[in-house]
């Protein structure tokens, strides 16, 4: 069975990683914490392989990585790649988004996210990418998840990810969109 290392040091995330890669026959470790990398790229996907490379390499084991973020559209996609260094705590970078958007009447974005396998030398085996569509709303609403997501409102499910069981936001989300195009094919490199 090989090690896959799940490089990330974000608690929400890491969790809802877990959970689509339970069930595979690879044996899940989690990234040490001393081992941060630093985001130069200029993509979500650039960051994405960038972390599972520097990962893989260090540890001589297979990484998974995945960079996210919300691109609203009324702000010129901001916080995008920033989402994470927007403000120190989710609820901090709730407040400034909610502030830099005042009472715009386009509230359109869109949450992304790329996800990247790298091999034991660094070289990405794998990558994919996914994005979900919605709404920001003025205030927010609900308490599961992490991040964005009580202010980040799905109009054809009529609730924010904060407000979905997580089965719901698992199969609709930027996260989930990614997962499931890259399942298949993590599936086939097992062994
Ligand atoms: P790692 O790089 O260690 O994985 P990070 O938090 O720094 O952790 P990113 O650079 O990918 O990760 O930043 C993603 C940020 O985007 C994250 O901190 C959240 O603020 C936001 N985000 C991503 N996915 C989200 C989701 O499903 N719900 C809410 N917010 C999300």
């Amino acid at each position: 069975m090989k090690t896959l290392i799940v490089a990330s040091g974000n608690p929400g995330k890491l969790r809802e990683m877990q959970e689509y890669l339970t069930g595979l026959d690879w044996d899940l470790q989690l990234k040490p914490k001393a081992l941060e990398i630093e985001e130069t790229g200029e993509t979500f996907m650039a960051n994405a392989c960038l972390k599972a490379s520097q990962v893989a390499q260090a540890m001589g084991k297979w990484a998974i990585a995945d960079d996210s973020g919300l691109a609203v559209n009324a702000l010129g996609g901001a916080p995008g790649i920033y989402s994470a260094r927007y403000e120190k705590t989710d609820s901090e970078r709730i407040e400034r988004l909610l502030k830099e958007l005042g009472d715009t009447a386009n509230r359109q974005a869109q949450f992304v996210c790329a996800v990247a396998v790298a091999c034991p030398d660094g070289s990405i085996a794998l990558h994919s990418e996914g994005t979900c569509r919605g709404e920001i709303l003025n205030s927010p609403r609900g308490t599961s998840g992490f991040g964005y997501d009580p202010v980040f409102y799905v109009p054809q499910w009529q609730q924010t990810f904060a407000q979905m069981q997580p089965e719901l936001k698992h199969k609709i989300s930027h996260r989930g969109q990614a997962f499931q195009a890259l399942l298949p094919q993590i599936r086939s490199i097992e062994g």
